[in-house]
């Protein structure tokens, strides 16, 4: 299958990045000539496109959105640290045939983690390249048996107000929630992340697991997920909530539909100094050939 190239990044003492270096060394001989089953050569074209340089582990781990921690770029790596990550449930349920508190070890014997690399566009202009490490969400929701009824997939983020001080003030409806389509939600780039560079994703990211959907803005990748529910109708998102004109239920990534008070064409991309020239935004965030067709006759300007 497209896009799935396993994880080997395994040897624990080695620093992320030079792990990664090697990784990425191992591909370019993949790419060279020696054959591999199941690597697409768009996945693999991918790794090697220069807008796909990783950002730093220091980048990605101390310039983070987490408005439950407060809702400056560092309140998350300041405060995060005093959430309590285990023992951890999810609880999955709503139309599916086998309901039930899924504990986050048990979840994690069972799926199959994999390293992605995606481009991701903060509704806000920013963007950065993060190598996850995670699975498919569909493959959990199989686990849980979706029934034929569902069409959607709610999400909510853990609420612990002892250790969040940011749910002290009514910035957001906490908990934080979202959702997806299904189809969206099945769409094999929708994946639950664990990881960054191979490392157990920081409290700052959304330990120990959250979404990651790359072709949509930021806030719909929810962190800390401790509930998925499958519906039949539209579940309520929590910055559509607070602010319906601002931000839709689908927040694709579209550099022609600009937020009311900024232009979302281009992005500046983190890490680049601020000298660095803004970048131009792609539609979908450049993942257009693998998820335009999820949304073939929709006005993408009436659902944005
Ligand atoms: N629970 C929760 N999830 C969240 C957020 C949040 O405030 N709370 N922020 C969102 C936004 S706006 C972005 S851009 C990304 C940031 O992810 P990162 O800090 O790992 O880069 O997380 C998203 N998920
Ligand atoms: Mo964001």
């Amino acid at each position: 299958m497209a896009y799935r190239w396993k994880n080997d990044l395994s040897a624990p003492d080695a620093t992320p990045e030079a792990v990664f270096m090697n990784r990425r060394q191992w591909m370019a001989g993949m790419a060279a000539g020696v054959a591999l089953t199941g690597l697409s050569g768009r996945a693999r074209a991918a790794g090697e496109d220069a807008g796909l340089e990783p950002n730093s582990w220091e980048d990605i781990t101390t310039y983070n959105n987490y408005y439950e921690f407060g809702t400056g770029k560092d309140d998350p790596v300041k405060y995060a640290d005093r959430l309590s990550i285990a023992p951890w449930e999810v609880q999955i349920d709503g139309l599916v045939d086998r309901p039930g508190a899924y504990a986050f070890k048990d979840i994690m014997a069972r799926m199959t983690i994999e390293e992605r690399i995606y481009r991701f566009r903060c509704v806000e202009a920013w963007s950065m390249v993060i190598p996850w490490n995670g699975f498919e969400l569909a493959d959990l929701l199989d686990m849980a048996g979706v029934q034929a009824g569902a069409k959607y997939v709610a999400f909510e983020t853990v609420l612990d107000k002892d250790a969040m001080p940011g749910t002290r003030y009514p910035v957001l409806d906490w908990p934080y929630v979202e959702g997806l389509r299904l189809d969206e939600a099945m769409h094999p780039l929708t994946i639950m992340a664990t990881g960054i560079y191979g490392r157990d994703i920081p409290k700052q990211n959304g330990a120990p697991l959250r979404l990651v959907v790359p072709w949509k803005y930021g806030f719909k990748s929810i962190k800390s997920v401790v509930r998925i529910t499958l519906t039949d109708s539209e579940p309520p998102t929590s910055w559509n909530k607070a602010n319906p004109r601002e931000y839709g239920f689908y927040s694709n990534v579209n550099p022609e539909v600009d937020h009311p008070r900024w232009s979302q064409a281009t992005e500046r991309r983190v890490g680049g100094g601020i000298f660095s020239p803004r970048i131009e935004t792609p539609m979908f965030n450049g993942y257009g050939e693998d998820v335009a067709g999820l949304y073939d006759g929709m006005d993408l300007t009436r659902f944005f």
